[in-house]
């Protein structure tokens, strides 16, 4: 990794290199560099270029956005990433990996769960402040990095592929949540024929892609801007109510913890329409709600298209981590039905 590092900075020595953050896709590494006497952090990142085929996409994608925002009056940090010793932007070692280094925000922190309804509050406004600089900017500059990322029949469709030519152990241990999935696919469906516009969307808005000011616990940055791309404001309130509202992790097993928390969804709705609420069209605003059941049950269908084809997409910690991932995500579906019926 000491060569990796050389290839972005002058350094004399190399003080530490760890693995960072809780992501699912990348590898990141906090490193700590002596520079001219000084020990300073960055954060490494390799892409896992499986997930993005075009990392030079990705990358572009993030430099418009950035480009764009210092443009605003943009109240938050940037990410924008840091440039090698050649003047590009990605580093692409000898045997293919793609690497690029960020700064390292120091005195801030993030959270992997939302533990009150102010916490809610103030990471849906730092997300709103984010979709309300980006409102007007004109989504297709932007690639698709993931072709289909957060199309729901795209990813129906899929799934009843992967069905097919399931593991199938896998598929028979899964029986009930496969049932449950087909039993609910008509939201795809119905979130496909409202047509909504397409704005360019973070569409990764976990808690733990904004980063907080470790003392006053304001928003200082929205981070993690592979996903940003064309599509619709769903993505960004829905994964905001799967990620904030749920009283557990997305992978805790023991599911009755999972539960839509109602306080929790009503500070998240407040913030973010603080920022958005007068930038949103009719259509949009009507379905922001049903955009969780939405996401929320895209997430299952995705964890669970990877359990049964044998875990080829998400990092996993054991064989079944997919398949809890499914439940739990499955069972926050049928809180958020049962709390907003
Ligand atoms: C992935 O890597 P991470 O944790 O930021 C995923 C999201 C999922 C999320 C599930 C590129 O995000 O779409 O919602 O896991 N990112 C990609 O927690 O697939
Ligand atoms: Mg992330």
């Amino acid at each position: 990794m000491e060569q990796v590092i050389h290839q972005f900075f002058d350094f004399q020595k190399l003080v530490s290199a760890l693995p960072f953050g809780t992501g699912h896709i990348n590898d990141t590494f906090r490193v700590q560099i002596e520079e001219a006497g000084s020990v300073k952090s960055y954060l490494l990142q390799r892409i896992n270029h499986n997930v993005f085929r075009q990392p030079e996409a990705v990358m572009r994608n993030i430099h418009l956005v950035a480009e764009h925002l210092s443009r605003q009056e943009y109240p938050l940090e940037i990410l924008a990433p840091l440039p090698a010793l050649s003047g590009d932007f990605l580093y692409r070692d000898e045997v293919g990996n793609y690497w690029r280094v960020f700064p390292f925000f120091e005195k801030t922190t993030t959270f992997d769960k939302v533990e009150t309804p102010e916490q809610a509050f103030e990471a849906a406004r730092g997300f709103g402040v984010f979709a309300r600089a980006l409102d007007g900017m004109d989504a297709s500059q932007l690639q698709p990095t993931i072709p289909g990322f957060h199309d729901g029949m795209q990813r129906l469709a899929y799934f009843k592929e992967v069905l097919k030519k399931a593991i199938p152990e896998r598929l028979a241990e899964a029986k009930a949540e496969v049932a449950e999935v087909l039993q609910n696919q008509l939201i795809f469906k119905k979130i496909a024929s409202l047509g909504l516009p397409q704005r360019a969307i973070h569409h990764d808005t976990k808690i733990n892609n904004l980063l907080f000011d470790v003392q006053t616990l304001k928003a200082i940055c929205v981070i993690d801007l592979d996903t940003v791309m064309p599509g619709i404001i769903l993505s960004d309130f829905g994964d905001m109510m799967r990620t904030f509202t749920s009283a557990a992790d997305e992978d805790e097993t023991d599911v009755s913890k999972v539960e839509m928390r109602m306080p929790f969804f009503q500070a998240l709705s407040e913030g973010f329409l603080s920022e958005m609420g007068s930038l949103l069209a009719p259509a949009e605003k009507d379905n922001l709600t049903e955009g969780g059941r939405w996401l929320t049950l895209m997430q299952a269908v995705r964890f669970l298209a990877d359990y049964l084809e044998g875990d080829i997409y998400y990092k996993t910690k054991y064989p079944s981590h997919n398949l809890v991932r499914t439940r739990n995500q499955l069972k926050l579906f049928r809180s958020m039905t049962e709390h907003l019926a």
